[in-house]
């Protein structure tokens, strides 16, 4: 039978998600949001499309989640973008309750999902996901690495005139100023970039990369990036859905790894059918250390920062 992925939120994020989904042939796909008819329309739209692509997987638009039940993965990119006069925390607030409906609404109908969160503040909404559902920690992922991860790798390409195959970016940590992109273990065909290009240059890429969100913003004016965050979804999805163990940066709950626990962050995993397989151990220097513990903290504060919230 053909797998099947509910996206909650048929926004920029969550349509083009659909679109990557139903083109790889990867999965049914079912688009849930509160605005009627905006999740009916896209998703007959891309149905529509599906002829002339060749691709067999039915796309279906609701503002309800019976249609949701038993899905293999739900991905969770709905919510409130800030508004002028809007307060971190306000939008904290309004996206943990956004973010913990629907989590609740969707594991209601599928209680053996895996949660791929991607709802910002990203890693304070993984742990709203996680208390909703009470699910494993290896089944509820944040994406924003293989995102993170990209946009670097993309710099490195332009910078080096290379393939993007031959390119591998590593960025650790929170999603947010604070992430950690470690160039000893960004690579091209295997050569750490820390051998192919100056400190300044390396400097300029990793300050862009974790900058990268805003770049886009700044130009867009009204939204975010969206075609390379779904891509990213696209990519976590697709290893989980052909239980491929590969293995990609995700935030996931730590226990104890890289000396951090009981909080969300961005980290190397190895995604296979059941979701977090296993959690990749990269020895750090000193100093890329200290940036990750710098990015917990940053996490940290937006986490507690939340239960004051929903405590009050
Ligand atoms: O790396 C990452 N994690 C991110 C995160 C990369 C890109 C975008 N990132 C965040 O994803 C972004 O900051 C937002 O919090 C979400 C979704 O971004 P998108 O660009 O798709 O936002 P849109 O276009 O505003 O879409 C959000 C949709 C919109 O259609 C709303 O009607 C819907 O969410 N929405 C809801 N759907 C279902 N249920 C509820 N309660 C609901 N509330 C709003």
């Amino acid at each position: 039978m053909r797998k099947k992925v509910t996206i909650v939120g048929a926004g920029n994020v969550g349509a083009t998600t659909a679109h990557w989904l139903a083109a790889k042939e990867l999965a049914d796909v079912v688009l849930v949001d509160v605005v009627e008819g905006v999740p009916q329309g896209k998703a007959l739209d891309l149905q529509e499309a599906l002829p002339v692509e060749g691709s067999d997987v039915t796309v279906t638009g609701s503002n309800d989640y019976d249609v949701t039940k038993d899905s293999d993965i739900v991905v969770i990119t709905a919510g409130l973008p800030r508004k002028p006069g809007m307060s971190r925390d306000d939008l904290l607030k309004v996206n943990a309750q956004i973010v913990g409906s629907a989590t609740e609404a969707a594991v209601k109908q599928s209680p053996n999902c895996i949660l791929i969160v991607v709802t910002n503040p990203l890693d304070a909404m993984c742990e709203v996901a996680r208390q909703k559902s009470g699910f494993p920690r290896e089944r509820i992922l944040g994406m924003a690495g293989v995102l993170d991860s990209a946009r670097m790798a993309a710099f490195i390409a332009m910078e080096l005139k290379v393939s993007v195959d031959n390119v591998y970016a590593a960025v650790l940590g929170g999603h947010g100023d604070q992430m950690v992109p470690v160039p000893r273990y960004s690579t091209v065909a295997g050569v750490p970039i820390t051998e192919l290009m100056d400190a300044a240059t390396i400097a300029k890429i990793v300050d862009r990369t974790a900058k990268g969100g805003g770049e886009i913003v700044a130009l867009l004016k009204t939204g975010s990036a969206y075609y390379a965050p779904a891509r990213a979804i696209t990519e976590m999805a697709d290893a989980i859905l052909r239980d491929k163990h590969k293995i990609l940066p995700c935030a996931v709950r730590l226990n104890g790894e890289y000396g951090l626990r009981d909080l969300f962050i961005g980290v190397p995993c190895k995604l296979g059918a059941g979701g977090l397989e296993a959690i990749v151990q990269l020895k750090l220097t000193a100093d890329e250390s200290a940036a990750l513990t710098r990015s917990a903290a940053a996490v940290k504060e937006l986490v507690e920062a939340l239960g004051a919230i929903s405590g009050a």
